[in-house]
């Protein structure tokens, strides 16, 4: 059975928070396994491309990013969703460019927000693993809106007057 779980909304203090990093000791547990189950599912429910735990009001360092072909990016490439733990970038490209965001917790607002057109990823699997990865375009764009999340910063944070 899915778990749906209530996302966190825009002006509540936990989407301020910098989240704490999974242990060692928790990768591969059964509640880490549960967190990610109903992160995908939410997601799903919500029609998002990425989700991060903080806007599920667990304040931990998860992320999910499942890039699709929409409306606004047709050329979006279709992923998998890729779970990261302890996401880090290791890497922008000097290159940025403009592109649409929306986020579950800041519902009916929409803006072009400038982000590194490519970035380096560290992170671990679900499993431990330790995985390095360039994300380009799109998927690169959800990325950088997700670890956003886990440092306590939203996309309209992010918009210059
Ligand atoms: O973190 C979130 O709030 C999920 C967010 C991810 C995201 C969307 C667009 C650019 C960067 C990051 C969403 O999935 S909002 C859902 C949505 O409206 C959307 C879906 C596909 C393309 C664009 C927006
Ligand atoms: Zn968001």
């Amino acid at each position: 059975m899915s778990v749906i779980l209530p996302v966190a909304q825009r002006g509540e203090d936990i989407l301020k928070l910098k989240a704490a990093p999974v242990a060692e000791s928790e990768f591969n547990s059964d509640w880490l396994l549960q967190l990610a189950s109903a992160m995908h599912a939410t997601m799903l429910e919500r029609n998002g491309v990425g989700i991060a735990a903080p806007q599920l009001y667990i304040s931990k360092q998860v992320i999910i990013v499942a890039s699709r072909s929409n409306p606004r990016y047709p050329d979006a490439p279709e992923m998998d969703a890729v779970v990261m733990l302890n996401p880090q970038i290791l890497e922008f490209s000097e290159a940025t460019c403009f592109g649409e965001e929306g986020c579950l917790s800041v519902p009916d607002e929409r803006a072009q927000v400038e982000r590194a057109q490519s970035i380096k990823v560290l992170y671990h699997t679900l499993a431990g693993d330790v995985m390095e990865t360039v994300f380009e375009g799109f998927p690169a764009r959800i990325v950088q809106h997700e670890i956003d999340h886990l440092n306590g910063i939203l996309f309209v944070d992010r918009l210059t007057a």
